[in-house]
């Protein structure tokens, strides 16, 4: 008796595995299906990962705009310091879930396009290029996209294993809502089943509009386990969490804002000083390179209102965090990972029951980004209230 009550156990529960492999076949089958409403295909070649991230929601929305696809690009991580020495492409998935952007539109990632429906049905030998005229004009013939011109974009599309066959140009148009109509006009999907372009189809740095979009990039599982690991052997709660964006290379770009070259809004200041131009906050040099007694006086007021035990922090070069030790004589635990992956100070950062960030960085407003999707707060260098510049910083 219990040996037939074994058998229809183990019966029942492989056709609940068969059933199950079943659906999950036909998921995978149906993701890969052909989208007739076409694709969106980018490079997201200009500047690093928080550029990059800004630019990939503005191309989520206009993929949705269109109702086309959106193919999405690995992340192109430069490690032209540290082994292997060039670019490198990592799949979106490595540290985030593709699937958790399908509450939002239609996806595939640029691998598995390549992989899985391009042999079929973007043939090579017939694959255009879409890009603006005046990018065109950079091309010897003055007629053929850049696609593949320099690094990054030549090693991202190698990458694909994509080469360009033909050009399609435009002009009068750009990626904003106002222009959908036009774009459905100009590139129906049953012509131009494929838009490829150089760059994203998107602003820099994201549109207030977009920000939201936040929501749906989520960290990947692999992140999650490793990012708490972290959290829960280095930091006690409560604690602080900061960047320093510090290093030369923001020395210099800071500089345009002292030359009085730059206005307020700065990269992504928007993110401080508001979106709109004519309403905008003055943006300080404090906001954009804050100095050692600026991080150390921030530091000191959200320590204290949070009542935090521990402070983390991520930083482009230096983590003053002798400084910072000082501060709290041995009562405050002080932390820099300085991890491998830029992505990993991201995830604490993000986790932070407080978070200083910098106003001007596109790596501080992703972090800012995902804690107001979590309803956490979160203050820059130079503006203890977002939307408020600090009093004596103002200009
Ligand atoms: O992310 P990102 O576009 O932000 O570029 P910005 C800055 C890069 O520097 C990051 C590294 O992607 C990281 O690789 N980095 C900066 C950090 N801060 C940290 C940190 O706290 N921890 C770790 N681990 N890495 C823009 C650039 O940077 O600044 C442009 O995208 C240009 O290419 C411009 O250089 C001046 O918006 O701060």
């Amino acid at each position: 008796m219990a040996a037939k009550q074994q058998a229809v156990s183990a019966l029942i529960l492989t056709c609940l595995f068969s059933a199950l492999l079943l659906q999950t076949c036909r998921t995978l089958a149906e993701e890969l299906k052909w989208d007739e409403n076409g694709y969106v295909l980018y490079c997201p070649c200009m500047g690093r990962f928080g550029n990059q991230a800004d630019h990939f929601l503005g191309s989520l929305a206009f993929a949705k705009m269109l109702n086309r696809t959106l193919a999405v690009p690995p992340w192109i991580v430069y490690r032209h310091h540290t082994p292997p020495y060039t670019n490198v492409h990592v799949p979106y998935s490595e540290f985030f879930q593709l699937e958790a952007l399908s509450a939002y539109h239609r996806v595939v990632s640029l691998e598995d396009f390549m992989e899985k429906l391009a042999p079929k049905h973007w043939l090579s030998g017939q694959r255009r290029a879409y890009c603006f005229e005046t990018a065109a004009q950079r091309s010897a013939d003055k007629k053929s996209c850049p696609m593949k011109d320099g690094n990054p974009f030549g090693p991202f599309w190698n990458y694909a294993g994509v080469e360009f066959d033909m050009s399609v140009l435009f002009g009068g148009i750009s990626f904003s809502a106002y222009y959908q109509p036009q774009w459905m006009k100009k590139f129906s999907p049953s012509e131009h089943p494929v838009l490829a372009m150089p760059g994203a189809p998107a602003q820099f740095p994201v549109i207030e509009e977009h920000v939201g979009l936040q929501r749906y990039v989520v960290w990947s599982h692999k992140m999650v386990k490793e990012g708490e690991e972290h959290i829960s052997t280095l930091l006690t709660r409560p604690y602080v969490g900061i960047h320093l964006r510090i290093g030369i290379d923001w020395q210099n770009a800071c500089k345009l804002l002292k030359s009085g070259d730059a206005g307020p809004h700065f990269m992504a200041s928007p993110q401080c000083v508001g979106y709109n131009r004519q309403t905008a906050l003055p943006l300080t040099m404090t906001m954009c390179l804050p100095d050692l007694s600026e991080i150390r006086r921030a530091v000191k007021l959200w320590v204290k209102k949070t009542s935090a035990r521990s402070v983390y922090i991520a930083t482009d070069s230096e983590s003053h965090n002798r400084d910072i030790e000082k501060l709290f004589k041995g009562k405050v635990k002080v932390v820099s990972l300085q991890p491998d992956s830029a992505q990993m100070d991201l995830y604490i950062l993000g986790r932070a029951d407080h978070f200083i960030g910098n106003c001007v960085s596109s790596f501080s407003a992703f972090v800012k980004r995902e804690r107001d999707v979590h309803s956490l707060p979160s203050s820059f260098f130079g503006m203890d209230k977002p939307g408020k510049v600090n009093h004596k910083e103002e200009l």
